[in-house]
């Protein structure tokens, strides 16, 4: 039930559990049919080495973990509190917050909680890209394209590799498996 989720977060919150063993990054997202486009958040976090937390407890086997959970801002607004007021004592680094809809409120107001944490807001449609992205001066969100959740993970790895060097190392490599197909000079395109 949700009241039992919100214990478990206040819980974890409390535990001050050694930050090795919590989650790095917090993915959400309004409804399980934001799902298809969130993936491509996992894609990446996986792409770049990161495993999927399920059990907050359980020393995970990757140095760089991520957890998923549906919170959404006007069906769970207490879950959304309750995520965002307690994502920085539960060990998270960056949220990846993604809404669809023209009410797309929850990478917003998760922002606004989590304060100062970062949120990097996916719109799931175009049509949530401006409920994502117009925050009042003060209240700052990270935001990509409509569905361009992939990009948004990188964003959260950019931030974390600013402390962790190895990440920064992964990025860099998988930023040159990019340039594969990509002619380096008006030489390549006329042999
Ligand atoms: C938003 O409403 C969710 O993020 C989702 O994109 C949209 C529709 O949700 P469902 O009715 O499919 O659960 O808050």
């Amino acid at each position: 039930t949700v009241e039992s989720l919100i214990d478990r977060l206040r819980a974890e919150a409390d535990a001050d559990a050694d930050p090795e063993t919590t989650p790095d990054v917090g993915i959400i997202m309004g409804s399980d049919s934001d799902l298809d486009v969130m993936c491509g958040a996992h894609e990446a976090l996986d792409e770049l080495g990161f495993e999927e937390q399920t059990d907050f407890t359980d020393a995970p086997d990757a140095r760089f973990t991520y957890e998923t959970y549906v919170v959404s801002a006007h069906r769970t607004p207490d879950l959304m509190y309750a995520y965002g007021q307690t994502a920085m004592d539960r060990g998270l680094d960056v949220i990846i917050a993604g809404a669809g809809g023209k009410s797309a409120d929850l990478p917003n107001m998760t922002a606004s909680i989590a304060y100062p944490l970062p949120v990097v807001g996916v719109p799931v449609q175009e049509k949530s890209v401006d409920s994502v992205i117009g925050m009042p001066t003060g209240a700052p969100i990270v935001a990509v394209d409509a569905g361009k959740s992939f990009n948004a993970a990188l964003s959260a790895v950019q931030m974390l590799a600013r402390e962790h060097d190895v990440l920064e190392d992964r990025l860099l490599e998988y930023h040159e498996s990019l340039t594969g197909g990509v002619a380096r000079d008006s030489r390549d395109l006329h042999d």
